[in-house]
């Protein structure tokens, strides 16, 4: 068995999500934020058998597309009588999904 995380955009986590209900998996999905642009992300989370993965990803990867996104890139903390630097904008192209694919040791539902 293996449990499948994929950080996901927002605005394609619900189609995900409905998808794989539709296609009889389980899954969680919670809200999370992205380390480097601080911005909203959702990341699911779905246990299913060896067999199933790649129906899985298969999933994740026809409902979530990558975009470009803006962020502003702060200056370090300055110490006196440095030059100020101004902030600039910066774009990323974020995913995607960014997906791990984990072994479960052991599984219970009670
Ligand atoms: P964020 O950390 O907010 O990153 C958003 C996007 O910014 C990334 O898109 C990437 O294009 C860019 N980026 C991230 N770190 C960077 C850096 N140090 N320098 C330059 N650009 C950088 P994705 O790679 O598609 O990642 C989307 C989201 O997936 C990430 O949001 C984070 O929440 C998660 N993620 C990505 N890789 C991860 C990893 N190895 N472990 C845990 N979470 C990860």
């Amino acid at each position: 068995m293996k449990l499948i995380f994929a950080i996901v955009q927002d605005d394609d986590a619900g189609k995900v999500v409905d998808l794989l209900i539709d296609r009889g998996f389980r899954a969680t999905r919670f809200d999370s934020r992205g380390g480097f642009l601080r911005a909203k992300n959702s990341t699911i989370m779905t246990g299913v058998e060896d067999d199933e993965v790649n129906a899985v990803l298969d999933a994740i990867r026809s409902t979530c597309k990558s975009r470009m996104k803006s962020t502003i890139s702060l200056p370090p903390i300055m110490d006196a009588g440095e030059a100020y630097v101004e902030p600039a904008p910066i774009d990323v192209q974020v995913g995607g999904a960014t997906i791990f694919v984990l072994p479960i040791e052991r599984f219970e539902r009670t």
